[in-house]
């Protein structure tokens, strides 16, 4: 290639503690922390630690959690046991743990170690140590300053953007996520240094029901939320189309600094909580178009219910992010079991109906597109 289009690799960093494995929701729980050390497996089985960074993101301490959430909050979560609880009712109706959110053995721990590894990746790229950091814990977006949200404790994601904004004017937050990126919404709803951009199902009571085109931030804040809500059975096509026409005009308007991407797995075809009808390549395309931009990046997970899949799907995506093509057939490894009988790394989409009409996804894109004209920075 000429020399113009020659770029070395990026330098990877990648958050992993290998506790958050063991971590258990409880019986019937969609939420599998599980599928985290099974995709730190699979990485390693295509040996990818040998082409980044390893670490073991710190602990985040109460105070990095406040800077964000409200200090009664992080004091009630650091204190509260599966034991204990039951002296809490009140507190526990008032900052909504329970059946979605529950009260678990190591929560806070849990919290401090998923909440670290963002915080981790958000500096790293400050000091400009690295181009591109991952935290496969990360990712999740539904918590709010006081209240836990949809299996969502700690808003990591918010917290890496805070820390990303003392290095940079303008950050762009990417949610491809099936449920609606709600919690990073709100809390940048009213500023224009963030621009947050949600996929997510919309409609038939779909969690957590906030996401319409017309949600658009307000104040300093309008026109810097951007919301492309989905109806069921979105397919690769679709979805890669819509994907790369918004993201490349929000990129060309916003000139963000840095971008944040959160790449919940429950888009895939297949999840046990989503309703899309993404593929893997499809799911992992928008990260490979993220990419080319070489903005600083910081990639999270997020949602991802049928766990062999959720680590098929961030193993590709560490690949993509890596520049690294991995073959099909799953290295032998002490996770093989949950990969067989086909021991694939591929999942191909599903063949559910897609409810999204072409003049539906027109509609939703020029209601996006017109919104993005009435910004001029
Ligand atoms: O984006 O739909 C809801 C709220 C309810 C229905 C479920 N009940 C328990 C509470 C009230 C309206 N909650 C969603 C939350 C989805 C969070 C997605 C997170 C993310 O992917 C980011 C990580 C929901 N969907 C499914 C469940 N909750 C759910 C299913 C099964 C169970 C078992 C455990 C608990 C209670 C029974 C539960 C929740
Ligand atoms: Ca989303
Ligand atoms: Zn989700």
């Amino acid at each position: 290639p000429p020399i113009a289009e020659m770029r070395s690799k990026d330098r990877i960093s990648y958050f992993y503690d290998g506790d958050v494995g063991s971590v258990y929701f409880g019986p019937n729980h969609p939420m599998k922390p599980h599928r985290l050390s099974m995709t730190h497996h699979l990485v390693l089985s295509y040996d990818l630690h040998n082409k980044m960074e390893i670490y073991r993101p710190h602990k985040a301490y109460p105070v990095e959690l406040a800077q964000f959430h409200s200090a009664d909050y992080v004091e009630f979560l650091h204190r509260i046991t599966p034991d204990s609880q039951h002296l809490f009712s009140h507190e526990l109706a008032k900052y909504n743990l329970g059946e979605d959110c529950p009260v678990f053995e190591n929560l806070f721990e849990f919290c401090q170690i998923y909440a670290g590894g963002t915080i981790d990746a958000a500096r790293r790229l400050n000091n400009q140590v690295c181009d591109i950091a991952i935290n496969w814990a990360g990712g999740l977006h539904h918590a709010k300053k006081c209240e836990a949200s949809g299996f969502c404790y700690i808003n990591d994601l918010v917290l890496g953007i805070l820390e990303l904004l003392k290095h940079h004017p303008r950050v762009l937050y990417i949610d491809i996520d099936v449920h609606h990126g709600d919690g990073v919404e709100e809390a940048f709803y009213f500023t224009d240094r963030v621009m947050t951009v949600s996929f997510h199902k919309y409609g038939d009571m779909f969690f957590p029901g906030t996401g319409d085109v017309k949600e658009i931030g307000e104040r300093e804040g309008k026109f810097y939320a951007i919301n492309v809500p989905l109806k069921d059975g979105i397919d690769d096509t679709s979805f890669n189309r819509l994907f790369k026409t918004i993201i490349s005009k929000v990129v060309e308007t916003y000139l963000p600094g840095a971008i944040v991407l959160q790449c919940g797995a429950d888009s895939l075809a297949g999840d046990r909580l989503g309703c899309f009808n993404l593929s893997i390549d499809g799911h992992a395309e928008c990260v490979r178009f993220v990419k080319k931009f070489n903005l600083p990046l910081l990639v999270t997970g997020g949602g991802g219910y049928t766990k062999e899949n959720v680590a098929r799907c961030w193993t590709v995506e560490t690949g993509v992010l890596l520049d690294t093509e991995l073959p099909n057939e799953i290295p032998d490894n002490e996770y093989i079991k949950y990969f067989a009988p086909e021991c694939a790394l591929r999942i191909p989409s599903g063949h559910i109906e897609n409810l999204n009409s072409k003049s539906y996804l027109s509609t939703i894109k020029m209601q996006v597109l017109e919104n993005l004209r009435s910004i001029q920075h």
